[in-house]
């Protein structure tokens, strides 16, 4: 979600959790028996009811066709639903022809609803813009236009590094509707992440900006598509042959002659007519990279038709949208999944009236989000636990400065969220500070990068909600819990995280490396889907998100993988070996703790080397990766194997006396790293 939203540098003292790994809180979490069931009000007036899950169940594929029909409108229908003759890789709608652009724009258009807002934009300093679907339409037309000028074609990748600002939507759809392929790398990732990411995508053209602003200040983007296009120009050269540069902040920007152009003198001046073509239900529309077990960065392909239909259908569904009257709110930068499909693509298809944000929560103040929030009258407002928490520990006074009284409907992604900070959002932001007698329902909604659209969630006409719980699958979605052995656990008990249908917007594969995409996700258990995450069914039989299982951590809703941090760690001069864990974080649900060994030749400068470290990190990966905590230590617990035991070290990093040593091959290790850490 929204980057750093926690208003901290990462150097805050280390996080002890009482003691209390997140684990055993989710267990306490299970005895959790409250429950909100929707107002009457609420329901009489839902866009869908319960009839939805009969319906879907009794015919998947068809369901998921209707809903294709009813939500898009395709250029040529389709022949058939769903093709599962090749599993894992599945197609939807075969035969079918759509464009996404031409759906989230142009047919508002011709509908009549081109006065309509698409979008209101607030940037951080103030500034505001103002799209309705006319005009977003034009900006669509020009971009695209501009785009095949430069010689982008249909496949082509189309890497985008922007901050949030309307030019990255319009960047997005202007690539889909030429069928180019985008690859938006976020914006507070380094330019070496953003290198290795336009070399894998063989991305031809560059989107990005002079840069931002920051709490106040302008922060830049072009130097590191600079740096990222000179390192590949130094090495293997690369495919690159323009980067188009919106102005945002001013700044002085370098500028490469032939290479570089401005978007006011490209875009801008482009021709406004543009006719968009449909295309294959199955044709690549984006690349979105996300951390996984190992440190290569996976480019999740998602394609056109299905991803559509599953992002406008629970768009709708889960948010209650209606379009003429509701402000939608998404707190998520383009650069996550959650920014394409629920910021860029569905609430266009569905027609909806959205804001942007440009900015962080705390600038100028810490009401901001709130004043944007009263200013445009903010109906559905959809954010991540990381913020929900922030703003807890800012305090309710905050909020309660504020007219919070159109919002209806909240949304929770990213990571799971703890009931009290549930019902927090559910008190002061959903009740209006208490001052409503039906606060809005929450929806938690469970999904990835992956299944590119929500795959559990209540729908908040329908079910009851419960403080903590994601619930259920949505209608057309078969997601279960599963033991060691792939079979279904019962009511209370936990397990595995799995899908056993396939689904419209499911990823297509991992951009060139089919075997990867296989072994990552269906290997683990026979024809089913492994999302990685560690799931409990309640009495009742709802679903619990534990967090995951592999060596994924999620900080403020971002994935990081362990191993990535640990490789930018090495290779530090000065470093021999690290160990990362993620630590339970009151606020950013895990924060990212290191552990280091030195090598001999280096000198520990104590604060400085773990400064200098730290940075490191940060300059490798981004800044989101910078270890809160990083600790020196003269050796690390290793099992006889050679394999390092984290879970020791979660135990240090949680300020827990440590679990079991004894299968170290040297158990007083323990004992070493402890005193290391009390000199
Ligand atoms: C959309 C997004 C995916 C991982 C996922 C899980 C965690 C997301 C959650 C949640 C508990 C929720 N996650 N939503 N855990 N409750 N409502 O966040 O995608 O960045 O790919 O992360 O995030 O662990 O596996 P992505």
């Amino acid at each position: 979600m929204s980057q750093d939203t926690t208003g901290s540098t990462a150097t805050a003292a280390p996080s002890a959790a009482g003691g209390q790994t997140r684990q055993d809180a989710l267990e306490n979490l299970l005895q959790e028996n409250r429950k909100f069931a929707p107002s009457a009000e609420f329901a009489a007036n839902a866009v869908v009811s319960a009839d939805e899950y009969a319906k879907a169940d009794a015919d998947r594929p068809a369901f998921w066709a209707n809903k294709a029909r009813e939500l898009l409108t395709w250029s040529k229908d389709f022949d058939q639903a769903l093709d599962w003759s090749n599993p894992p890789f599945a197609k939807w709608f075969v035969g079918g022809e759509v464009n996404a652009a031409y759906n989230a724009l142009d047919r508002h258009v011709e509908n009549g609803l081109g006065d309509r807002v698409a979008i209101y934009f607030e940037g951080e300093p103030g500034d505001t813009r103002t799209y309705t679907y006319a005009e977003l339409t034009e900006e669509v037309k020009k971009a695209a236009n501009a785009f095949e000028s430069l010689g982008v074609a249909k496949g082509d990748r189309v890497a985008v590094y922007l901050p949030m600002i309307p030019e990255a939507v319009i960047t997005m759809l202007a690539c889909a509707r030429i069928g180019a392929v985008h690859s938006v790398v976020f914006g507070g990732f380094s330019a070496d992440a953003l290198r290795s990411r336009i070399e894998d995508a063989e991305a031809k053209l560059v989107v990005t900006a002079d840069g931002t602003y920051r709490r106040g200040k302008p922060s830049p983007l072009k130097p590191a598509v600079d740096e990222a296009l000179s390192a590949m120009e130094n090495g293997d050269g690369h495919s690159v042959n323009n980067v188009v540069v919106v102005k945002r902040n001013g700044e002085d920007v370098n500028w490469v002659d032939g290479r570089d152009l401005w978007w006011s003198e490209t875009v801008d001046k482009a021709p406004s007519e543009h006719t968009a073509v449909g295309h294959d239900s199955e044709h690549p529309l984006f690349i979105l990279y996300t951390s996984g077990t190992t440190g290569k960065p996976k480019g999740i392909l998602h394609t056109t038709g299905g991803y559509l239909t599953q992002t406008a259908y629970t768009h709708r569904a889960v948010f209650d949208l209606h379009p003429e009257t509701d402000v939608y709110w998404c707190t998520a930068d383009v650069g996550w999944v959650t920014g394409h499909s629920y910021v860029t693509y569905a609430p266009l298809i569905n027609g909806a009236t959205q804001l942007m944000y440009e900015g962080t929560p705390d600038s100028p103040h810490q009401g901001r989000w709130w004043e944007i929030a009263e200013k445009y009258k903010v109906s559905i407002l959809y954010t991540a636990p990381t913020a929900i928490r922030t703003f807890m520990k800012w305090g309710r006074e905050i909020p309660a400065k504020y007219d919070l009284s159109a919002i209806r409907v909240l949304g929770s992604v990213g990571e799971p969220i703890n009931p009290e900070a549930w019902m927090w959002y559910r008190e002061v932001i959903g009740g209006n500070g208490g001052k409503k007698a039906n606060p809005a329902p929450i929806v938690d909604t469970w999904w990835q990068t992956e299944t590119g659209a929500q795959m559990i969630a209540p729908l908040p006409g329908v079910t009851s909600t419960k403080p903590g719980s994601a619930q259920v699958p949505l209608p057309g979605i078969a997601v279960d819990v599963v033991d060691e052995n792939g079979a279904s656990v019962a009511n209370g008990e936990g397990g595995y995280l799995v899908v056993r249908e396939p689904w419209p917007s499911m990823l297509r594969g991992i951009w060139g490396d089919p075997e990867r995409f296989k072994d990552t996700y269906w290997s683990r258990f026979e024809a089913m889907y492994f999302a990685g995450d560690g799931a409990k069914k309640d009495e009742d039989g709802d679903v619990w998100l534990l967090g995951r299982v592999d060596d994924v951590m999620n900080v403020s809703g971002h994935r990081l993988s362990t191993t990535e941090i640990e490789s930018a760690l090495v290779s530090h001069p000065a470093v021999a070996e690290a160990a990362v864990v993620g630590a339970a974080d009151d606020t950013t649900g895990q924060a990212v703790v290191a552990f280091v060994i030195l090598r001999g030749d280096a000198t520990n400068k104590g604060d400085e080397t773990v400064l200098e470290l730290r940075n490191h990190v940060g300059k490798e990966i981004g800044p989101i990766a910078k270890p809160k905590q990083l600790l020196i230590v003269p050796e690390l617990p290793k099992t006889r194997s050679g394999k390092i035991v984290r879970r020791l070290l979660k135990d240090i990093a949680e300020g827990r006396d440590t679990g079991d040593a004894t299968t170290l091959a040297d158990p007083s290790i323990m004992n070493h790293i402890a005193e290391s850490l009390r000199k």
